[in-house]
Formats: structure tokens, sequence, C-alpha cells
């Protein structure tokens, strides 16, 4: 008999027909099929990065074993409630680095060299009959990165290769090699043209990058945010982006998703993608082959591939 598995919201084709393959797998989000669910025989829960899992959910299921994150973020996991309850957790880490931090470094290029600008002025016909403004450069630039985790660190790679001054906060990292440290946000902020935003979301974080730090970063600075909104007050971002305090944002997500602040549709500063840091066919296929490889393996028994501790 397959486990049966609940899946909290639809994942790509290709891990869809693995999965049903080889589970009974119940749509927690399709409202015809929800009704029939056997709570008691629910052995895994998967969601992803965006939609979690919190206790009110995970409680309905009285026999849990595993929850499987197609994601590595896992703010949005009630992780108390698993660790209490002896529910085995897994994310998918490590493939999605290369294309998050890949993401933070379009969106600064993208910002600082007026792309999207530009891109439209071509199509709007108006190359050769107006003058469009200069951009800025991005090599050389002061980056500052708020969570020297994997993605932080594959930001500051990067960076280094643009020769970009790079310096960091996290009171928690260890091995900086050669980067400046800051203990202060708002000293690191005052000091760089870029603050990076690649720390993990949850409570520790949430608003952190507020007016204050916003201000610091100032008019001729810009904000990246590739992964998490809750870790960035966004109604001070969207003043201090109206009032010029701040130049300019590179933004793949926010704090209400789907929904974004309407007043940055109209600001040529900003620089908006829908969370697709991860979007990419080879690491949307690396994180659901993990996912798979995870479930597989605990049940047959074996140790989880990534587990989270
Ligand atoms: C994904 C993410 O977009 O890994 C995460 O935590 O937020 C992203 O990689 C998400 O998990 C898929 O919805």
């Amino acid at each position: 008999m397959k486990p049966e598995v609940v899946l909290v919201g639809p994942l790509m084709d290709s891990v869809m027909s693995e999965l049903e393959t080889s589970y009974h797998v119940h749509r927690l989000y399709d409202p015809l099929t929800i009704g029939s669910i056997n709570t008691e025989k629910i052995l895994a829960v998967v969601t992803d990065g965006a939609l979690g899992a919190g206790r009110s959910l995970l409680e309905r299921f009285p026999k849990l074993e595993l929850l499987g994150v197609f994601g590595v973020g896992l703010d949005a996991v009630d992780l108390a409630y698993t660790r209490h309850t002896g529910i085995s957790v897994a994310n998918t880490p490590d493939v999605l680095t290369n294309d998050v931090a890949d993401l933070a470094i379009l969106l600064m290029l993208a910002v600082a060299r007026g792309q999207i600008v530009a891109d439209r002025f071509v199509r709007d016909g108006k190359w050769g009959k107006e003058a469009l403004p200069l951009a800025f450069r991005f090599t050389g630039k002061e980056v500052g990165i708020l969570g020297l985790g994997r993605v932080g660190r594959a930001v500051a790679k990067r960076c280094a290769a643009f020769d970009c001054a790079i310096s960091f906060v996290d009171p928690f990292a260890s091995e900086t090699s050669g980067l400046k440290r800051y203990g202060d946000l708002r000293e690191m902020a005052a000091n760089v043209d870029f603050l990076v935003v690649t720390a993990a979301g949850g409570s520790e974080t949430g608003k952190i990058v507020d007016a204050e730090i916003l201000d610091a970063l100032g008019p001729k600075g810009a904000l990246i945010n590739v992964s998490r909104g809750s870790i960035v007050d966004e109604q001070a971002l969207v003043d201090a982006l109206l009032s010029g305090r701040l130049a300019a944002a590179g933004l793949d997500v926010f704090a209400n998703e789907p929904c974004v602040p309407k007043e940055l549709f109209t600001m040529d500063q900003v620089v908006l993608t829908p969370h697709r840091a991860s979007a990419t066919v080879e690491t949307r296929e690396a994180m659901g082959r993990l996912l798979l490889d995870n479930l597989a393996a605990h049940f047959s028994g074996k140790p989880l591939l990534t587990p989270v501790i």
C-alpha cells in the first residue's frame, strides 16, 4: 500500500507525477477531494517555502511522521510543534543557493543600470527621439549583506568578481574570509551603496530593515531583497522611495505575497520580480529531486538527506 501524503499546494508537473507514482496524494487545495481525506492515515505533508505548515494544519494529522518542504525557508513552518511532536522535517537547501544569488546580482545590475527603463525606452520607440538618462555603475560599489548564510556567501562571491567592497551583518557567521563585519545594521547601511537582504525570515528578523535603516542607506542607496518580505518594513520602504530618502530597490519578495504595494508599480527606480529567485528549470528540478529523495529515504527507513534539526 502506498503511503498517504497531503500536498498543501501544487508542485511542478514532473514532481507531481513522480509523487503520485509512489504515494497516495491528497491535494489540500482541491475543494472537491479535501473532504474525503482520512486524516488518521496521513503520514507525510508536502509544502513549499511560502505556504509552509502552521500548527493548525499539522495538528489535523495525528499519525504525521514527515514534513517535506519544497524550499529552504522554514519561517512558515511551526518548527516548535514539529520538534515537540517528533515530526521529521526535510527542506531543500544548497540546490537553490546559486540561483538566488544570481537573482540578487541581476537585481543590483538592473537597478544600477536602469535596465527596465532602458528596455521600455527601446520598445516604446523612443530611441533616436528622446534622451535616456545615464545610469549608474555597479562595478566597485559597496555592498552590505544582511545574513551571511549560504545565499549571502554566494552573493559575496559574485560581488567580489565585480570588485565590490563587501561587508556583512550576521552575529552567527564564522569563517568570513576577509569580509568586513559590522555588529550594527544601521552602521553598515550608512556605509554601503547596496543593502542585500539574505537573512532567514521569522520572528527574529521581522521588520529589522525599518525606516531608520532605510534612512541610513540613504538617497544614494538601494535595497535588494531576495529572502523574505517580512524582514523589511514595507510601508517604511514605500515611504522612503516616494520621498527620495532611498534611491532604489530590487525586490523579489514582499510582506503579503502575491500582493505588492501599488505605489511601487509607478516607480522607475524599482525593479520587481514575483518571488522567482529559485525559479529556473534546473533548480526547481533539483529541489523536486531532493524532496522526493527525502520522502523515499524516510519511507524506506533511511536517514533524511537534508534533515532540519
Ligand atoms: C521557493 C523559497 O520559491 O526556498 C524558499 O524558501 O522561498 C523559494 O525557493 C518556494 O519554496 C517555492 O514556492
